[in-house]
């Protein structure tokens, strides 16, 4: 992936995703910024392959929620990779930094628990223009960069079989 456009990167690089199966967590936070990513992760999916029935995409409150929101889809539904959506904004408060450490450490021990992908698709920014520049922005957007890492791991993990 291109570090500075999150919407650049090598097409052929990327498998077909068309029998993958995909659980996508949106955070309600910050939803302006988080529906511009959901809309990145769809539109990349399904760019290569995945069809509307295999991808579910389910809300939570907040970011804080995101990992729990997807430990759900890994016990509860079908799916070969979850992506989790957010936007954290630095403000006043620790606040920024207590929703950054949970939901880091909570994506990678997803990963680790369920052996499956649960990708980090989560803006953590200083300001409001910083995410919208990540968000189909000036930066590209990090949900493409998210949808192309799921596919990317779904097909790295098949390849152990
Ligand atoms: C409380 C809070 C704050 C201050 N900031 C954000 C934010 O920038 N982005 C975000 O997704 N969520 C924020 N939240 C909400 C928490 O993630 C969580 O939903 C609440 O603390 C309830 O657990």
């Amino acid at each position: 992936m291109a570090t500075k456009d999150l919407s650049q990167y090598d097409i052929n690089s990327v498998p077909s995703a068309k029998k993958m199966r995909f659980g996508v967590v949106v955070a309600e936070w910050n939803y302006e910024i988080t529906s511009a990513l959901t809309d990145g992760v769809l539109k990349t999916l399904k760019k290569h392959g995945a069809t509307d029935n295999n991808i579910s995409v389910k809300y939570v409150p907040g970011t804080f929620e995101l990992p729990l929101g997807g430990q759900f889809f890994a016990e509860l539904d079908n799916v070969d990779a979850v992506i989790l959506l957010g936007c954290v904004i630095q403000g006043e408060t620790r606040h920024f930094d207590y929703i950054c450490e949970a939901v880091s450490q909570g994506t990678k021990d997803l990963n680790l628990k369920y052996n499956m992908p649960f990708i980090f698709g989560i803006l953590t920014t200083n300001n409001k223009q910083q995410a919208l520049d990540r968000a189909g922005g000036k930066h590209g957007n990090k949900g493409d960069e998210a949808a192309v890492t799921a596919i990317k791991m779904v097909k790295l993990k098949e390849s152990f079989y």
